[in-house]
């Protein structure tokens, strides 16, 4: 149904995180007209809604950046050699200013629904306010990690203290100084908020179900001189980046497996990463960790035996020793100083594992053993990865093809990028791509060239619909599956396989062959005339 009041563009944009920034720029380069729509009101995605303190990026500065532009990547200062929320998402705003970005992007809208008219070759884009655009194209620029979730514990509208979610996190200041404070989650984002409220709040109580590996990041200002030194050599390691698993140069790869080295070699290799810091160079210790389990044990148990050094409090310590998948099957965990605020007398970790949380009290939180008085909650308990942003909006098509419909077991695409029977809609590092294994800017730019290309080429030629073939899609999907089994990764009961959210179909959804073997695929099907891609006028 169309309305004649309805604006129409080239292209939609959703989202104006990196991606969708990215996006915008190349679209519009290639002479598109573009609207892009964000939630939020600003630019920035993830590093927009994630301002809880302590909030840092676990990939180093100088690699987690856009490079699509030489001058951007020399003028560009970063302090510190993990980024902080706050310098990324002022680096977000520079480059939204610099390309004179704003201009085309609505913020504070949500959008409702997307629906794809096959007669008339053309995407609907309804926001939640009932405002309709039309467009050829319709770019998914949604992130992966922002579908925040809180669990569905009983009563949580009842609690009188203040709440908040990690991943929702106000704009002003929440100063926790002479409060109760409890956490729950362990995750990435709660070992970096933990050190942070434990030396404000009066008490901060940890509840954990599940202990995860964490590695120091030895974080600290960038020296002038080691920036200076990799900005010479910009170019050359952005390359570089491309021909890793990770999408991050700089790490030379390891040359042998775990158990071929001696006890005392391991030790010393896995002292010197434990000093270096950060999570890649701990993973490239050896060939073999998420391959071999007896290979990863090895790593594993160090970081075990590093934590019993570091806590005090043996009890404490045990329970904080993750002891349920291997080492790098879940995200790694980079901290500063989170094992060490365990020493602290103002903390305390509550075990919910054995005894659940049963429901959060007016005045606080009862598990199965216990009633704990809080003034403030913080849930870190992470998000609907992956699928949620785009299964929570309506997105169908006139032959009736429905998403929440075709993944209602699991994702499936092709690339990552394409879903068959959803023309000439494009994700941007979805299920099946390798953008949360690797270095998001990175795929992000890899993903966005992939797709402009795509479109470069079908106006070149006058083709209008591009759409995934069924049986590729199918093939990719087994691929996909096929590398992640053959590795250690489906071991763990990671948001990777939707395990945090109950009744998620358990698929593990991100490509797991790294940043070079994907782009090698993805220039093949470019190189086959875009093979697997139905192309008609
Ligand atoms: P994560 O990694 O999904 O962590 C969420 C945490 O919340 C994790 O410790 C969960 O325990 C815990 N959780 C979730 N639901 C519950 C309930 N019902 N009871 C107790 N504990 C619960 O999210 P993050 O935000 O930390 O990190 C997400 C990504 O952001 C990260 O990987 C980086 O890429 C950046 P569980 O492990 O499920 O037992």
């Amino acid at each position: 149904m169309s309305d004649q009041s309805t604006e129409t563009f080239d292209a939609v944009v959703i989202g104006a995180g990196f991606a969708g920034l990215y996006s915008l720029y190349r679209l519009r380069n290639l002479g598109l007209s573009v609207k892009v729509f964000e939630a939020g009101d600003g630019v920035g995605g993830t590093w927009y809604w994630n301002r809880y303190p302590g909030a840092r990026c676990d990939v180093e500065s100088m690699e987690y950046s856009y490079s699509f532009d030489p001058e951007l990547e020399q003028e560009w200062v970063w302090p510190d050699k993990y980024s902080k929320q706050s310098d990324i998402l002022r680096y977000a705003n520079h480059v939204a200013e610099r390309y004179d970005l704003l201009k085309d992007i609505q913020f504070e809208t949500r959008i409702k629904s997307a629906f794809y008219d096959r007669d008339a070759n053309t995407w609907t884009i309804e926001t939640t306010e009932g405002q309709k655009v039309r467009a050829q194209y319709c770019i998914m620029a949604v992130g992966n990690l922002s579908t925040p979730r809180v669990p569905d514990f009983k009563g949580v509208d009842r609690f009188k203290g203040d709440w908040y979610h990690s991943g929702l996190w106000p704009k002003e200041e929440v100063d926790f100084s002479g409060k109760r404070v409890g956490i729950i989650g362990t995750g990435s984002t709660a070992i970096q908020i933990i050190p942070h409220v434990a030396q404000q709040a009066k008490h901060l109580t940890i509840f954990q179900r599940t202990a995860n590996y964490s590695l120091p990041a030895r974080n600290g200002p960038l020296p002038e001189d080691v920036r200076a030194a990799h900005k010479k050599k910009y170019r050359e390691l952005r390359e570089q980046a491309y021909f890793t698993p990770f999408g991050i140069a700089g790490y030379p790869p390891p040359e042998k497996g775990a158990i071929e080295a001696t006890p005392e070699e391991r030790e010393a290799k896995y002292h010197e990463k434990w000093a270096e810091g950060g999570t890649i160079s701990y993973l490239f210790s050896y060939t073999d960790l998420l391959l071999s389990e007896e290979s990863n044990k090895t790593a594993s148990d160090f970081v075990r035996e590093r934590i019993r050094d570091i806590v005090k409090d043996p009890a404490t310590a045990e329970l904080l020793c993750p002891n349920d998948h291997p080492i790098g099957t879940k995200r790694i965990c980079l901290d500063s100083g989170y094992y060490e605020t365990f020493n602290r007398d103002n903390v305390s970790l509550v075990d919910v594992r054995s005894a659940p949380i049963e429901e959060i009290t007016p005045n606080g939180l009862r598990t199965t053993k216990e009633e704990f008085e809080l003034d403030s909650l913080i849930f870190a308990t992470g998000f609907d990865a992956m699928t949620g942003a785009i299964l929570e909006m309506d997105v169908r098509t006139s032959d009736g093809a429905d998403m929440k419909e075709r993944w209602k077991d699991g994702p499936k695409t092709y690339l990552g990028i394409m879903v068959s029977g959803f023309p000439n809609m494009f994700v941007i590092t979805g299920p099946g791509s390798p953008g949360v294994k690797s270095q998001m800017i990175l795929s992000i730019e890899q993903h966005t060239d992939w797709i402009t290309d795509c479109i470069e080429n079908m106006r070149a030629k006058g083709i209008n619909r591009a759409e995934a073939e069924a049986d590729a899609e199918v093939k990719w999907v087994e691929h996909v599956n096929e590398v992640a089994n053959s590795t250690l990764y489906p071991q763990a009961n990671s948001w990777y396989v939707g395990a945090n959210i109950p009744g998620k179909p358990r698929i593990f959804m991100p490509y797991v062959g790294g940043v070079e073997a994907y782009k090698k695929i993805c220039d093949e099907v470019v190189e086959k005339g875009y093979e697997g891609i139905s192309l008609s006028p």
